[in-house]
C-alpha cells in the first residue's frame, strides 16, 4: 500500500489544508521541565529515570527516598543527548543501590517538576507472585493519531478530545496501575513515521515525526514515569517506511533507530550479573552482559523470571529492516556479526531456574500469526526458534501484526503434546492490538495451535507469575477492562539448566 502516493493524486484540493503541518506541544518556559518521563530496571537493585527537556542540561539528577519529605538521596550524570532534527534532548540517570521492592519517591531536578513514585525492582529469586503487563504496536492518540475511522470503540470525538489518558490502552493502564509492576513493549511506538498520512503534515515531515514522537511520550509518562517500561525496537523505529527511505522525504532523524537510540540507550539494561551459585552460568552471564546491545538486545531479571528481550528487525541472517533486508529500511547493524546471537545464547543459557524459573522473551515480529505468511517473519524463526526451544523459553511475546492471539506450546510449526501441562515448547502470543492509526488487523486464516484470536476492540496482554509453576495469561479488552482470555501455562521447572 503507498499512501502517500493517493494522498499526492489528491494535491490540489490538499493545498489549502497543509499550512496547518506539524501538532507540536508547546514548549514549556521553564526549559528545565521535565516531560517524556520513562523508568526502567537498569540492573539488579537499580531504576533508570529518563525524560527529556527542550534544553541540553550539563548535569541531569534525581532525588530520591523512601519518603516523600525525605529525599535525600541524589544521583547525577552528564547524559543530555539529542540529534539534529530533534527539539529535545534525552536526559537518563541510574538510581542504583535500592532496596528491593520498596516504594520510593523521586524528583527530577528542576525549577518545574513534582514528585512521582515508583516501586523499586524485587531480587532474582523473590518468590511473590505479581503481574506484567505485555503492551505492543501502541501508538499515538489525537490529532495525529488513530481516528474514528480506525476506532473500533466508535468514538465519535475524536479528534477533538485531549489526548491525555484518552487512548483506551493507555487509560486502561492508568486505570489498573496497581495491578502490574513492569510493562513490556517490544517494539512499534508512537507510529511517527506514518504522519505523511496526516495531509497537513505532508509537505513538513520533519517536523510532524518529531511532533507526533513528543506527543506520544508525553501521553505515555503517567504509565512509564510510574512503571519501569522496557522497549525493544519495532519496525516503526527503524526508518521511513512507506516513503522510500532514499528520497528527501525521509527526515534524517528518521533513520536507522535514531530516536530509539538517543531515547532509550541510556535507560535499558544489558544483562544481570548471575546470582547462581553454578560458574558455567556466572560465566554465560557475564559473556551476556558483554554482548548485550541495548536497547536492541538485553536482559533482566524480576522476582520469579528471568526476562530478554530481542531484536527482530536487524543482526541476524535475513533480519528484515536490515542493510538488505526484505522491508528496505536500511538499518543497523548495530552490532558485530553474529554479536546478537552470540548473546541469546549466553543469556537463555544462564538462567538457573531454581533462582528464576521462569524464562519470557519478548521480540516484534512473530513468525507463528493468523492472517497469512505475509504476517510472520521466517527468517526471525530460523534464526531465534531452535534457541529458544533448546534453553526452554516458558513464553514468547510479540506483536507487529495489530490483534491478540495466543497458541498452544509449538516448535516448528508442530504443537506440543503436552499443551499447557508442562509442555517442553514455548507458548506463544501476539499483543499487537494495542491500538495505533493504522488500526487493527482482522484475524484471518486460523492455525491449528491457535487457541485464541481477537481483532474486534484494543487489546492488550497481562502476564501473571503466580508461583514457580503456574503463569497466568490473560488478554484485556483495553475500553472495558474486560478478560477476553485467560489460561494458566504449568512448567514442572525441575532442571536448575534447560538444556534440550
Ligand atoms: C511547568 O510544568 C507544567 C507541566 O508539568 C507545564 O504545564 C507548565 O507550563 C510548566 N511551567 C513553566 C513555567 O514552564
Ligand atoms: C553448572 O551448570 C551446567 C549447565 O549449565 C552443568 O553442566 C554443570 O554440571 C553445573 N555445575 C555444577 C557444579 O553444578
Ligand atoms: C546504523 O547505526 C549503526 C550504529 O550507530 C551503524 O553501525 C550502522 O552502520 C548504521 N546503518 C546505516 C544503514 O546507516
Ligand atoms: C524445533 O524447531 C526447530 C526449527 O525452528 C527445529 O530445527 C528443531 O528440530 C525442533 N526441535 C524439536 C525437538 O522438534
Ligand atoms: C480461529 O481460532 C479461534 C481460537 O480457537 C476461534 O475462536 C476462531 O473462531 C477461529 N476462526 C476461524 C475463522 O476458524
Ligand atoms: C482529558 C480527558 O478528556 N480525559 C478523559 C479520558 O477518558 C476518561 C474515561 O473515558 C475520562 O474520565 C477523562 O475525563
Amino acid at each position: 500500500m503507498n499512501l502517500l502516493l493517493n494522498s499526492v493524486k489528491g494535491l490540489p484540493f490538499l493545498i489549502g489544508c497543509v499550512i496547518a503541518s506539524a501538532s507540536y506541544p508547546a514548549i514549556p518556559s521553564d526549559l528545565t521541565t521535565p516531560v517524556q518521563q520513562r523508568l526502567a530496571i537498569n540492573g539488579a537493585n537499580a531504576i533508570s529515570v529518563g525524560w527529556n527537556t527542550y534544553e541540553q542540561l550539563s548535569n541531569p539528577c534525581v532525588q530520591y527516598g523512601t519518603s516523600s519529605d525525605a529525599l535525600t538521596l541524589e544521583a547525577c550524570s552528564t547524559t543530555s543527548v539529542t540529534y539534529p532534527t530533534s527539539r529535545t534532548w534525552s536526559n537518563a540517570v541510574v538510581l542504583t543501590g535500592l532496596t528491593p521492592a520498596t516504594t520510593y519517591y523521586y524528583k527530577i531536578v528542576s525549577t518545574n517538576s513534582s514528585i512521582e513514585h515508583f516501586f523499586s525492582p524485587r531480587v532474582a529469586g523473590d518468590k511473590t507472585a505479581f503481574k506484567m503487563s505485555a503492551v505492543i504496536d501502541l501508538g499515538v492518540y489525537g490529532a495525529d493519531g488513530y481516528t474514528i475511522s480506525m476506532d473500533a470503540t466508535k468514538r465519535d470525538t475524536i479528534p477533538t478530545i485531549q489526548p491525555a489518558l484518552n487512548h483506551t490502552t493507555i487509560g486502561r493502564l492508568a486505570d489498573n496501575i496497581n495491578d502490574y509492576e513492569l510493562v513490556v513493549h517490544p517494539g512499534d511506538f508512537a507510529y511517527a513515521d506514518d504522519w505523511y498520512e496526516k495531509p497537513k503534515n505532508l509537505f513538513d515531515g520533519v517536523n510532524a515525526y518529531e511532533a507526533i514522537l513528543e506527543q506520544f511520550y508525553d501521553q505515555l509518562a503517567p504509565i512509564a514515569g510510574r512503571k519501569a517500561y522496557m522497549a525493544s525496537p519495532g519496525n516503526h523505529e527503524a526508518d521511513c517506511e512507506e516513503i522510500d527511505y532514499t528520497t528527501f522525504l525521509c527526515p534524517t532523524g528518521q533513520k536507522n533507530f535514531t530516536d530509539f537510540m538517543n531515547r532509550f540507550g541510556n535507560t535499558m539494561p544489558t544483562a544481570f550479573a548471575s546470582t547462581s551459585s553454578n560458574s558455567t552460568a556466572m560465566i554465560n552471564a557475564n559473556k551476556a552482559q558483554q554482548l548485550a546491545k541495548p536497547p536492541f538486545w538485553y536482559s533482566f531479571e524480576y522476582g520469579m523470571v528471568h526476562v530478554t528481550m530481542f531484536d527482530t528487525e536487524t543482526d541476524f541472517t535475513d533480519a528484515p529492516d536490515g542493510p538488505d533486508g526484505s522491508a528496505g529500511l536500511d538499518s543497523g547493524p548495530f552490532g558485530a556479526p553474529n554479536q546478537q546471537l552470540q548473546f541469546l545464547e549466553a543469556d537463555l543459557a544462564s538462567v538457573d531456574r531454581t533462582v528464576t524459573p521462569w524464562l519470557i522473551v519478548g521480540g516484534h515480529r512473530p513468525w507463528y500469526s493468523t492472517g497469512g505468511s505475509s504476517n510472520v517473519c521466517g527468517p526471525c524463526q530460523t534464526a531465534f526458534e531452535p534457541l529458544l526451544y533448546k534453553y526452554g523459553v516458558d513464553l514468547a511475546i510479540f506483536g507487529h501484526v495489530h490483534n491478540s492471539q495466543r497458541f498452544m506450546p509449538v516448535n516448528n510449526s508442530v504443537a506440543d503434546p503436552a499443551g499447557l501441562n508442562n509442555p517442553k515448547a514455548p507458548m506463544y502470543i501476539v499483543a499487537g492490538g494495542a491500538g495505533n492509526i493504522e488500526g487493527l488487523s482482522s484475524v484471518g486464516s486460523n492455525l491449528t495451535f491457535n487457541a485464541f484470536a481477537y481483532a474486534t476492540d484494543f487489546s492488550y496482554a497481562t502476564v501473571s507469575l503466580q508461583d514457580a509453576n503456574h503463569l497466568q495469561v490473560d488478554f484485556i479488552r483495553s475500553a472495558t477492562g474486560e478478560v477476553l482470555d485467560s489460561s494458566v501455562l504449568y512448567k514442572e521447572h525441575t532442571e536448575q539448566f534447560v538444556v534440550q
